[in-house]
Formats: C-alpha cells, structure tokens, sequence
C-alpha cells in the first residue's frame, strides 16, 4: 500500500512518523509535484494540482471532521472521501460548549469585571428553564455536546436532517421544524457540516428567531455565519453575545470587529483539535479495513456533502 501525504498547514514529519509505525508495511511519503502514483491519501485541504496528479487514489483520509474543504475541490473519481469521527475531538467540543454556556449563563464575565474593579456585587441568579439551549446537529460532536449540556440540566433542544432520539433532548428534524426549533432555544450551538444547504444558514432571519436576549456559539465553519447580521442583532440588543471560533477569514483579519467587540468572545479555531496520535490510530485503522475491503465508519456521503 503507497500512502502520500498532503496536509495543508500542518507538519509533516510527525505524521509521516506515526503513520509509518502505524502501517509498518505501507509505503508513507510526503506528496511532491510529480510524485508517482498513490493507493491512498492522508490529506488535510489539499491543493487541486495534488488530486489532479493521482486520479487513481482509492481513498481520502482527511485529518479533520469538516470534509467541506476537500468537498469543495474536484475529486479522483470514484475516491472514497474518509473523514476523522471522533478521534478525542467529541470531549474537548464538550468541554468547549459547556464552558462558554456556563460563563454566559452564570455572568462570570461580568464577576470577573467587577472583581477587577474591586467590587464585591451580587447578579440575580437566573432560572435554568429560561435558558434552554439548541444545539445545530446531533452528529458525532453535537450529540455529545447535547448530553453534556444536559448533565448541567439545561434544557436541550437538537436539529438535524433527519430525526435523531438523543435522551433527554427534544428533537427537531428537516426545514419543517428548524423555525419551531429556533423558537424553542435562547442559545444556539452549531455544530453542522459546511455545505451548500447550510452555508449563511446563521442569518439576521434565522437568529432573530431566538428568543430575545438569545446568545450564539459558533464551532463549525465561519461561512454558516453571516456576520454582519450578528453585529447588527447585538447593537440591537437581540442578541446579548456570541462565543465564536471559527471565521469566514482565518487566522480573522486585525482589522476585523471581532476582536474588539465587548460581547463577543473569539478564540482560533480550537475548539476542538485534531490529536494526532488518535487520529493516526484511527485512519491506519481504516486503510487497514480498506485493504481487507471491510466497512468503516465516516465515509463521506458525495452528495449530502458531510
Ligand atoms: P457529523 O457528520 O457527525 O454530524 C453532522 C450533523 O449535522 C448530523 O446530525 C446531520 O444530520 C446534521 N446536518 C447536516 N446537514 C444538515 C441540514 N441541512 N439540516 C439539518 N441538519 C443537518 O459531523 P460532526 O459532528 O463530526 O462535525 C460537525 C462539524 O463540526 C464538522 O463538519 C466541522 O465543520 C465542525 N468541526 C469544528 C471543529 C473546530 O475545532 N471548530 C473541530 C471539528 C469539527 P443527520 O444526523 O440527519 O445526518
Ligand atoms: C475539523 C476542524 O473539521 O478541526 O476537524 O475544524
């Protein structure tokens, strides 16, 4: 089995590392210009001239969650596109959502502003039940994040495409339910896939469907955001912030509103990284049921696009 290797912004030589341990009789190299002919790929946003060269790569393991990149390039034909399912990203995406729930719902901004101004002030505690929480797919991460949001006993609102039993959540499915399940949540979690149908999904008619006050956490992909529309909702005072961390532009341009806005919290794309040595583990994993032709999970569906 020949492997070639091509991860956009991401260093190599650790990889290529754990891969070949990995696959002790796999054949892993970095992909060149003009390489010769690959049975698969590891890839992570690959340049077009890369697929272009290797029309007879099997399969695509691509190093992160979020295929929409790769989706967006014109493919080997016939190529399976494989995408990480998990691999630890599931627990940091909770520890993530939950913290930036929890610092809104409990106002430690505004403790930690008043500590820093030597003030010992009490805010009124707030009414869990008047903080339901909708999370925006129930995939992988999202169902996780759904059921840890409800260890904190939030009430916990799902969408998805199709209908999805998480216990404890009250499920939304398909475009019929997603304004009764906008309705139902002051807190909005995305955790959908980039695609077509979902791009600008996060728009100045979908989050003023929130009930007022509403707060918005974006771990996606930042073009499901309109953003514009969510700085004009927050100086409208619609919504009261946002936590975000994930931009149209990254690494988000200096200039940006972003950075300096008092109601909204940024960080870069972190929410949830890929670790290598589990995603190592898992794509050799995969190659290996490849090669004895047995299932695996997270295979990319051409044409829902995740
Ligand atoms: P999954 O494919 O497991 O889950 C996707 C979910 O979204 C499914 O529940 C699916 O519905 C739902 N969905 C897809 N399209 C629609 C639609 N049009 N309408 C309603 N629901 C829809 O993905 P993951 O949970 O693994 O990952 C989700 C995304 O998180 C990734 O695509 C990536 O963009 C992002 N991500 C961000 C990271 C970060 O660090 N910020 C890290 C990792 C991932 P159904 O169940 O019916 O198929
Ligand atoms: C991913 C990401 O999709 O890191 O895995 O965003």
């Amino acid at each position: 089995m020949k492997i070639a290797f091509c991860c956009t912004d991401t260093k190599a030589e650790p990889w290529i590392t754990g891969l070949r341990a990995a696959l002790p009789d796999a054949s892993v190299e970095v992909w060149l210009p003009g390489a010769p002919p690959a049975d698969c790929a590891v890839v992570w946003a690959p340049p077009q001239q890369f697929l272009d060269e290797q029309p007879q790569l099997k399969a695509l393991f691509n190093i992160g969650a979020g295929v929409d990149a790769l989706m967006r390039r014109r493919l080997p034909p016939g190529a399976l596109v494989v995408r990480l399912d998990d691999a630890g990203m599931s627990v940091q995406m909770a520890e993530y959502v939950c913290h930036a729930v929890i610092r809104h719902f409990r106002e430690f901004d505004g403790y930690e502003a008043d500590v820093k101004q030597g003030r010992w002030s009490y805010r009124k505690p707030r009414s869990r039940a008047d903080c339901p929480v909708g999370v925006m797919g129930l995939g992988v991460l999202g169902e996780r994040v759904a059921r840890a949001l409800r260890v904190f006993e939030f009430p916990v609102n799902g969408w998805s495409r199709s209908p999805r039993a998480v216990e404890g959540v009250r499920g939304f499915a398909g475009t019929a339910q997603f304004h009764d399940f906008l309705a139902a949540s002051r807190v909005l979690v995305n955790l959908l896939p980039l695609t077509p149908d979902t791009q600008d999904l996060l728009n100045r008619d979908t989050l003023s469907r929130l009930q007022p006050g509403g707060y918005l956490i974006n771990v996606a992909r930042g073009a499901h955001l309109v953003e514009n529309d969510l700085l004009a909702l927050l100086d409208e005072g619609h919504l009261a912030g946002a936590t975000l961390d994930v931009f149209r532009t990254e690494p988000l341009p200096a200039a940006h509103p972003f950075w300096t806005h008092p109601n909204i919290t940024i960080t870069p794309h972190t929410s949830a990284r890929t670790l290598r040595d589990e995603s190592i583990a898992q794509i050799a994993g995969k190659i290996r049921a490849l090669e004895r032709g047995e299932p695996m999970a997270g295979i990319v569906d051409p044409v829902r696009g995740y």
